[in-house]
């Protein structure tokens, strides 16, 4: 048996094309300044209190943030005098863990020392 078409062929539906690519396979190239933002960073704080040694702040910075211990000791003397002052600085989820670790720590010794993270700028 012959079947005979009872339609002109027609022309296949356009396929969908990527952003930059044309029907005849040229390729615009677009300038853009920037895609992606780098991520948002996040400080690791050490606030001052009245009770907690200084020793203890110290070996708590060597540990959680990996300075040796003038720097430490530094960073500590700061805290001290000023208040507060920034230990490192992560990504979100690594500064959330050094507070949590740095609290364990103190809670753990029966300090009543504070950390926070913040976002930088
Ligand atoms: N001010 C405390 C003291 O005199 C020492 C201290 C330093 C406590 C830094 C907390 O984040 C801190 N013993």
């Amino acid at each position: 048996m012959v079947f005979m078409a009872t339609q002109n062929p027609k022309k296949p539906p356009n396929p969908v094309l990527p952003p930059g690519v044309g029907s005849d396979d040229s390729v615009v190239l677009e300038r853009r300044t920037q895609r992606v933002k780098p991520p948002q960073m996040f400080q690791v704080v050490l606030l001052n209190d009245d009770f907690t040694p200084m020793e203890f702040v110290v070996h708590v910075i060597q540990e959680f943030f990996s300075k040796d211990r003038e720097t430490a000791t530094q960073i500590m003397l700061k805290i001290h005098l000023e208040g507060k002052g920034i230990c490192g600085v992560y990504s979100r989820d690594v500064a959330g863990t050094k507070v949590d670790q740095v609290l364990a720590a103190a809670r753990g010794a029966g300090h009543p020392l504070q950390c926070l993270s913040e976002p930088v700028e």
